[in-house]
């Protein structure tokens, strides 16, 4: 007998149809290698074509690689913006070729919120608070001056901002708190050292280092030993992620809280997608679960760490 032909009207494709395009920021920090890790995984699981680059945390790659995911005529694009900046043109184009954009754990500043479907990913000015939160509850018996040094993530980008934002509003409200000095390290450990050797020269009597990430704070420690100081103990820190090796030095009792971020969002990333797929409107901002963790929970938590 004759062969009905397909349907033309564009319903939903079967999943080994969909191919994602997703332009990663870099490898620069434990949290995004596992991030990475996560989101391969969940769509290998799914059985959906992911297309993945990696920018080497640089803008124009990652507009370069969603210009190539437009061309390639991907169904669906997702990416994590390194800096907050200088996306319309391209979330434009995107939209012209009638192609979604999924942003996931980094959010762009466009006022033009249909340029993508939803945002999924942390509220950074809640983890800075968490911060912020801690310091002030571990300082309230001193009546001296806290002097903090804050090393700040990639510039621009939106967990660096949010995180200082949220850090300076609860810690700003005593002034005994003053960040006496504040420098990017670009969300690696090289960069978390560099900073912290300078500014410790600099700022020979400081209390605590508010690191924006895990990786930075680590490289702190290998600074303040360096310099023959405790970490944990001459210098306190406080950081952001909650990886296994920040994890660990906090187990160690070299970094005192650790402020979870969780890189964990392939699941809702694929679940985003095929809700797409199926003409469904996903919620336009998904904000991750997480928590914090003290010396205590850390020991508690490692063994059961996935990352
Ligand atoms: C936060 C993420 C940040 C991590 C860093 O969601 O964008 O980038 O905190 C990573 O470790 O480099």
């Amino acid at each position: 007998g004759t062969t009905d032909s397909v349907d033309s009207a564009a319903g939903p494709k079967s999943l080994d149809e969909l191919v994602v395009g997703f332009a990663q920021v870099g490898a620069e920090s434990g949290w995004r290698t596992a991030n990475t890790t996560d989101i391969q995984t969940a769509f290998e699981d799914a059985g959906i074509e992911l297309k993945f680059s990696d920018a080497q945390q640089k803008q124009e790659n990652q507009i370069k690689a969603i210009r190539s995911y437009i061309q390639q005529g991907v169904d669906v694009i997702a990416f994590s913006p390194v800096v907050e900046t200088g996306w319309d043109a391209v979330l434009n184009e995107a939209k012209a070729a009638n192609i979604p954009v999924v942003l996931t754990d980094r959010a762009v500043d466009s006022q033009d919120d249909s340029l993508y479907v939803s945002f999924l990913g942390s509220d950074f000015i809640e983890e800075g608070k968490k911060a912020g939160e801690w310091v002030v509850e571990e300082y309230k018996d001193s009546t001296d001056p806290v002097k903090i040094i804050q090393l700040e993530g990639t510039t621009g980008a939106a967990p660096a901002i949010d995180r200082a934002e949220g850090f300076a509003e609860v810690t700003g409200a005593d002034d005994k708190f003053e960040i006496v000095a504040s420098q990017t390290g670009d969300f690696t450990r090289a960069g978390g050292k560099q900073v912290t050797e300078a500014l410790l020269k600099s700022n020979p009597n400081v209390d605590l280092i508010y690191a924006h990430n895990d990786d930075m704070g680590l490289g702190a420690i290998e600074a303040i030993e360096a310099a023959g100081l405790k970490p944990g103990e001459d210098i306190k820190i406080v950081t952001v992620d909650a990886v296994k090796d920040g994890m660990q030095a906090l187990a160690d009792g070299k970094i005192n809280f650790i402020v979870e971020c969780s890189p964990l969002l392939g699941k809702q990333l694929v679940d985003i997608v095929k809700q797409v797929n199926d003409g469904e409107t996903p919620e336009k901002r998904i904000i991750t679960e997480e928590t914090t963790f003290t010396q205590e929970q850390a020991i508690e938590a490692l063994p059961d760490r996935q990352y």
